[in-house]
């Protein structure tokens, strides 16, 4: 009998696991009460990791398709397969015609993120896509524009903050996004408990908005203008007070301009919410000792995904509330942080130098023209670079962790398209609705067989935490390290067996140099473990691996702390409130002011997060598909009344993009013109090997979303707000 303490690697709140064995069985899997963060805190999914690790589905072994048939691989085989038919690909066409799309799961894995730059690298595509167009691209934007670095996302200080204003995120079932936390319901409970108020603006009455003292059901894809009001509000009652960062900010007088046509008055019939809510939600915010306005996947993944995002970060600094305990704060990572500058042995060690600024547009999507942000392409366009014969066509497609063929929009285009492929291999650990299309399979371990430290979640953290968990288990499979590494070797020309010890020697060099560290100062360490070693000591705590392996519960780094102006990377060194590639789209939120209003049978889908699902590729564990975690479309009883529409029956919804028909499940919960469909289901293939999902099959949302619906300056995915009719149908078809 052992306990092993780790990590939860499946969300961004970074949960501290206590897992118990008996030999190599799992016997437990509970929430850690000793750990430093989570203090015992555990989800549906995170207790699901023993049957993640069990599931008879899960890829073991390479698979590779030969005429249409899949067959077991050697992991040797599956590396000559790929050498062989992508080697003389790029010779021919270019790099250009290789695709990589990098999914959730690839943040989530320290080999992944550690390692697969060099198979990128090695590869040189310009053709990177990610799930950040699907997710939080347009905050990275905002950030990089505001802060000069797209990666300074500031983050709720939730433990002490008076005010929480909170606008399409559901962090009591997604645990927390762009904003580390566990523990959502516990710590927003305290808020309220230490005389602070919660406000939640949602098109849906979500558990959170449930737990708040306020929701405001606002008509989705508005958000952007009723952010805007309430600057406008905040500034002409002169209520603004930018506090100690005055001196720090540039822009500002640029504002109530750019501010004057988004009256309360002229919003509120768009938004649905009234005049007098907006006028008080405004002087609440501005008159809270501390306060912290914080916008997820309901802001990004929508029309104005942008503004929206940049609007939050506005309102913060007019209030004061940027960079102060209690408002919206930046964390200091231990590890891998660019935007940190310490008083450390080397300059070189700053990740990004203060003063440079940042863009993005640095190239555009061959066929869609789509800008270039922080080196990815909008997934939206994916389908088309893959479909439109030319130069630059894309002819092999890489698939790290992701599940685009569900989780993108217009997703049977893309599935359309991935099958007309020269070459597809997908690192995925299912048989699923993607990888089914690819040639080569590359599983990789369990989060129990593998190292982890959280590189990307840390820097995204409510406290500065740093947590490592070595695998609690030995595995046969090769580390996803390592086949980033072959792989790299493979498109670098080394063939398929390069010396994987050389690559990583260079790997811990390159991460050395960046440190201004010798590399011989992490001893005989290799893979992650070394690099993050080296990345540790580098880092602003000045930290070292072994002093992590120390504390197995974790070590807690302390509250967030002020970090501007040290922080920011304009090119004027200040916060640039208005910069151009921002409010370049105002007039386009302006002319918004002027379109009619919604008629009252016009509809529009959102999506919903559930507890016990993971996006898409968690709905093969049993324990995770019992229950309520159902494939509906929830309806409010007024729109089921007019459409003829009745719980337990079957509606057809449709889209420019498609149509489904799915289960209809009438609720109060969704306000009047909103309809709602989770996403990640849709397992009815044949191709699959996924037995419960496929038991669970539910449908396609993406089918429904529309690629060539997106956020203006990013080109994220409008996944929110989509126009759909619905109708009465007789049965349903579980397709899409
Ligand atoms: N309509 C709508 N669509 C959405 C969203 C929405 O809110 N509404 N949300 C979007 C968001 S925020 C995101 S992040 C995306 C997610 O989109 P994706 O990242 O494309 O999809 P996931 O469902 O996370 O799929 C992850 C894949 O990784 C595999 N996998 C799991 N663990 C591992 C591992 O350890 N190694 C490897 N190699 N593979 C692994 C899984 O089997 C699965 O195939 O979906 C987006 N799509
Ligand atoms: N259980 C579970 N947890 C997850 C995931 C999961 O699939 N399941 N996915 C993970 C991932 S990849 C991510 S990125 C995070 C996302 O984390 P969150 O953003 O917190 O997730 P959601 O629950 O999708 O919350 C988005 C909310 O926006 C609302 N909304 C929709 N449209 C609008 C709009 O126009 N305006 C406003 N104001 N609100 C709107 C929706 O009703 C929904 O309640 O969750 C992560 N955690
Ligand atoms: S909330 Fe996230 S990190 Fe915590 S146990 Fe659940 S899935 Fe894991
Ligand atoms: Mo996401």
């Amino acid at each position: 009998m052992s306990t092993a303490y780790l990590t939860c690697p499946l969300c961004e709140a970074t949960c501290g696991l206590a897992v118990s064995f008996d030999g190599d069985t799992v016997t437990s899997v509970r929430g850690d009460d000793d750990d430093a963060f989570s203090h015992g805190f555990i989800c549906p999914k995170g207790a699901s990791l023993k049957a993640l690790h069990e599931d008879p589905d899960r890829l073991r072994t390479p698979m590779v398709k030969r005429d249409g048939e899949w067959r077991q691989a050697t992991w040797d085989e599956a590396f000559a397969e790929i050498d062989r038919r992508l080697v003389p690909l790029v010779a021919e066409h270019g790099p250009e015609s290789v695709a990589f799309y990098l999914g959730n799961p690839s943040s989530h894995n320290l080999g992944v993120t550690l390692y697969g730059r060099a198979f990128y690298k090695a590869v040189g595509t310009p053709n990177i896509y990610t799930a950040g167009s699907v997710d939080q691209l347009p905050k990275h934007y905002s950030s990089g524009y505001l802060f000069g670095d797209p990666l300074s996302i500031p983050v709720p200080d939730l433990d002490r903050t008076q005010h929480l204003l909170l606008l399409g995120a559901n962090p009591l079932v997604s645990n927390g996004s762009l904003m580390t936390v566990p523990d959502a319901r516990g710590r927003l409970k305290a808020i309220r408990e230490r005389g602070g108020k919660v406000v939640v603006v949602d098109p849906r009455r979500t558990r959170t908005a449930e737990v708040a003292d306020q929701h405001h059901a606002i008509r989705p894809g508005t958000d952007a203008l009723l952010l805007f009001a309430l600057v406008e509000v905040i500034l002409r009652e002169g209520l603004a007070d930018l506090g100690r960062l005055a001196d720090h900010v540039s822009g500002f007088d640029d504002l109530a301009e750019l501010a004057a046509p988004f009256t309360p008055e002229a919003v509120a019939p768009h938004t649905g919410i009234a005049t007098t809510e907006i006028e008080t939600m405004a002087r609440e915010l501005a008159a809270a000792g501390s306060a912290a306005v914080y916008g997820r996947i309901g802001t990004t993944t929508q029309e104005f995904g942008t503004l929206a995002s940049w609007l939050v970060d506005v309102l913060n600094v007019i209030t004061g509330n940027l960079d102060r305990p209690g408002g919206a704060m930046f964390p200091l990572a231990a590890a891998g942080q660019t935007n940190s500058t310490v008083p450390v042995r080397n300059p070189a060690q700053q990740g990004s130098s203060p003063g440079k600024g940042w863009r993005h547009g640095r190239w555009h999507s061959r066929v869609r023209g789509l800008p270039e942000v922080m080196g990815e392409l909008p997934v939206a366009t994916l389908a088309d670079e893959i479909l439109t014969p030319g130069p630059g066509q894309v002819r092999a497609l890489v698939v790290v962790g992701g599940n685009p063929c569900l989780s993108t929009p217009n997703a049977d285009r893309l599935r359309e398209a991935v099958q007309t492929l020269d070459l597809m291999v997908s690192l995925d650990v299912y048989l699923n609705e993607t990888s089914e299309h690819a040639d080569v399979i590359l599983p990789g371990p369990t989060p129990l067989e593998r190292d982890h430290y959280d590189v990307t979640f840390t820097q995204l953290s409510v406290r500065n935490m740093a947590n490592w968990s070595p695998a609690a288990l030995p595995t046969d499979q090769p580390q996803e390290w390592e086949t980033m590494l072959r792989l790299a070797g493979i498109a670098a020309g080394q063939g398929p067996t390069a010396d994987l010890g050389a690559l990583d020697d260079l790997m811990a060099t390159q991460t050395a140099a960046r440190y201004g560290l010798d590399v011989t100062v992490a001893g005989e360490r290799r893979g992650p473990a070394r690099l993050l070693d080296l990345m540790l000591r580098g880092g602003p705590h000045d930290l070292t691996l072994a002093e992590l392996e120390a504390a197995p519960h974790g070590l807690d780094l302390g509250p967030l702390t002020s970090r501007v102006p040290e922080l920011l990377r304009t090119v004027s060194g200040q916060i640039e409130l208005t910069p151009e590639p921002i409010t370049r789209d105002v007039p386009r939120l302006v002319a918004a002011l002027g379109r009619p209003l919604a008629g009252p049978d016009e509809l529009v889908l959102i999506g919903r997060r559930q507890l016990s699902s993971n996006n898409s590729w968690m709905h093969n564990l049993a324990p995770l598909v019992r229950g309520s975690n159902t494939c509906t479309l929830q309806v409010h009883p007024d729109d089921a009344d007019r459409l003829g529409l009745h719980d337990g029956g079957v509606a057809a919804v449709r889209s420019r993009a498609g149509s489904v028909t799915v289960p209809v499940e009438v609720t109060d919960g969704v306000r009047p013109g909103v309809v709602s469909i989770p996403h990640g289901w849709g397992h009815s293939s044949p191709g699959t090997r996924t037995e419960v999902a496929s038991a669970h099959a539910g449908v396609n949302s993406n089918v429904l979303a529309d690629d060539l619906f997106v956020d203006a300056l990013t080109g994220t995915a409008v996944l929110n707000g989509i126009p759909v009719t619905v109708t009465p149908a007789e049965e349903q078809s579980w397709t899409g």
